[in-house]
C-alpha cells in the first residue's frame, strides 16, 4: 500500500508541484481547497480526478486553515501518513495591508493544524512551510543557526509557525519539521511576485500588449531557486529517521535589477526602455538581502539545486511567451508544466 499525504495549499505554486511529485511516488494525495467565487484550481486541473473516477489517488476537500474543527474532522477521515502545511497568505507586501488576517492564516493556522493532529490522534509526520523571510534583517549568508529578525507581518507570522512546530516536536514528541525555504519560482508563480511580474511583462511587451513595467526596489538581493526542485527537498525532510529543520537555497545571490536585465535580454529587449519606478511597490520595512547556506540539506538530505537564477529567468520568460501566444491565438491557455 502506498502512503497517504494531506497537502494544504495544494492549489498554490508549491502545492501543485508537490502533488505531482507525491502522485508519481505512488501516494494517495488529499488536498485542501478553499471556497472561492471563481475557479482557483488552475494549477492542478491537469491532475484532477473527478468524484466519478474509478480509483481516485488525488482527492480534493473543501476546507479552510482558519477552521480548526474542519481540520480535525478531515484528519480523522483521511488518516494521512504525512501532512504538508503549505497554505498561507504568502505575499509579503499584502501582509502589511492585511496584518491580522496574515497572522491568523499564516501564523496561527500552523498551530491550529498541529493541534488538530493531536486532537485527532493522528500519528502523521508534519512539514511546516517556513520561510527565509523569518531572517529578515539578519545579514547573509543565513542558515539554521541564524537568529530571526522578521521585517513584515508575514515574516512574524512565519516565525510563530516555526516555533509552534519546534514546540510540538519537543513537547509531544511529534514528528514535525520546518523547511526554511528561500525564494523559489516557476512558470506557476503567482503573477504579483516580482519574478513572475517581470517575466509576464517581458512576454506581453514582446507581443505589443504592454509598454511599461512599474517596479519598486530594484536593489533587493534574493536567492532564487526553481520550485519543482524545492518540493523534492520537502519530501526528503519527512523521510529521515529523526525530525529536524533545514534551510533550502541555491546560495547564489542576484538583485531584482539583475533578474530584470536577464529576463528582458532573453527576449532581445532593452529593459531600461520599459521599466519605471513606482514607490507604491516599496514595503514599509524591506528585507535587503537573503542568501541561503543549504549545506545541512546537502549533507543530510542529499539535496542540491540544479537550476540557477539566469536559467530560471529564461524558463519563466519562455513559458510566459508561450502563454501569451496561446492567448492571442484564442487557444485554451494551459499552465506550463
Ligand atoms: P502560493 O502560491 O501563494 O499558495 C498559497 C496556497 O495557500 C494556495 O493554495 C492558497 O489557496 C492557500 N491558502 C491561502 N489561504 C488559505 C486559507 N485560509 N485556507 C486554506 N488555504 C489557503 O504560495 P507558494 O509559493 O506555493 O508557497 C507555499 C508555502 O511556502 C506558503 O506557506 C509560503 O508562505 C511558503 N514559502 C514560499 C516561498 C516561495 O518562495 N514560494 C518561500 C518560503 C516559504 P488559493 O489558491 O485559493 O489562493
Ligand atoms: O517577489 P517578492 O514579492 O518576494 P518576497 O517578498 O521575497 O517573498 C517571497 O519569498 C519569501 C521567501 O523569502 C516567501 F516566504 C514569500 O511567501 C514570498 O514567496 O519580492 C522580492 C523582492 C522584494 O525585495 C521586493 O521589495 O522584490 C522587490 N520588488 C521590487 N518591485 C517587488 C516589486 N516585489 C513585488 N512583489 N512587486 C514589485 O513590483
Amino acid at each position: 500500500m502506498g502512503k497517504t499525504a494531506l497537502v494544504t495549499g495544494v492549489t498554490g505554486q508549491d502545492g501543485s508541484y508537490l502533488a505531482e511529485l507525491l502522485l508519481a511516488k505512488g501516494y494517495t494525495v488529499h488536498g485542501i481547497v478553499r471556497r472561492s467565487s471563481t475557479f482557483n484550481t488552475e494549477r492542478i486541473d491537469h491532475i484532477y480526478q473527478g468524484p466519478q473516477a474509478s480509483r481516485r489517488t488525488f482527492v480534493l476537500h473543501h476546507a479552510d486553515l482558519t477552521d480548526g474543527v474542519a481540520l480535525v474532522n478531515l484528519l480523522r477521515e483521511v488518516r494521512p501518513d504525512e501532512i504538508y502545511n503549505l497554505g498561507a497568505q504568502s505575499h509579503v507586501r499584502v501582509s502589511f495591508d492585511a496584518p491580522l488576517y496574515t497572522g491568523d492564516v499564516t501564523g496561527l493556522s500552523a498551530l491550529r493544524l498541529l493541534e488538530a493532529v493531536r486532537a485527532s490522534g493522528s500519528g502523521a509526520r508534519v512539514y511546516q512551510a517556513s520561510s527565509s523571510e523569518m531572517f529578515g534583517a539578519a545579514p547573509p549568508p543565513q542558515n539554521e543557526r541564524t537568529p530571526f529578525h522578521p521585517r513584515s507581518p508575514y515574516g512574524c507570522a512565519k516565525v510563530f509557525g516555526y516555533w509552534a512546530t519546534v514546540n510540538y516536536r519537543e513537547a509531544y514528541g511529534m514528528y514535525a519539521v520546518n523547511g526554511i525555504l528561500f525564494n523559489h519560482e516557476s512558470p506557476r508563480r503567482g503573477e504579483t511576485f516580482v519574478t513572475r511580474k517581470i517575466t509576464r511583462a517581458v512576454a506581453r511587451i514582446k507581443a505589443g500588449l504592454q509598454d511599461r513595467l512599474y517596479l519598486g526596489n530594484l536593489d533587493a538581493v534574493r536567492d532564487w531557486g526553481y520550485a519543482p526542485e524545492y518540493v523534492e527537498a520537502m519530501w526528503r525532510m519527512l523521510q529521515r529517521d529523526e525530525p529536524d529543520d533545514y534551510v533550502v537555497a541555491t546560495g547564489e545571490a542576484a538583485t531584482v535589477r539583475q533578474f530584470v536585465e536577464t529576463a528582458f535580454a532573453h527576449a532581445d529587449l532593452d529593459w531600461s526602455r520599459y521599466v519605471r519606478y513606482d514607490p507604491k511597490y516599496e514595503r514599509p520595512s524591506e528585507v535587503d538581502a537573503l542568501i541561503g547556506d543549504a549545506s545541512k540539506a546537502r549533507e543530510l538530505l542529499g539535496w542540491q539545486p540544479h537550476v540557477r537564477v539566469a536559467g530560471l529567468a529564461e524558463i519563466m520568460v519562455d513559458a510566459d511567451i508561450r502563454q501569451v501566444a496561446d492567448q492571442l491565438a484564442g487557444a485554451t491557455v494551459r499552465i506550463d508544466r
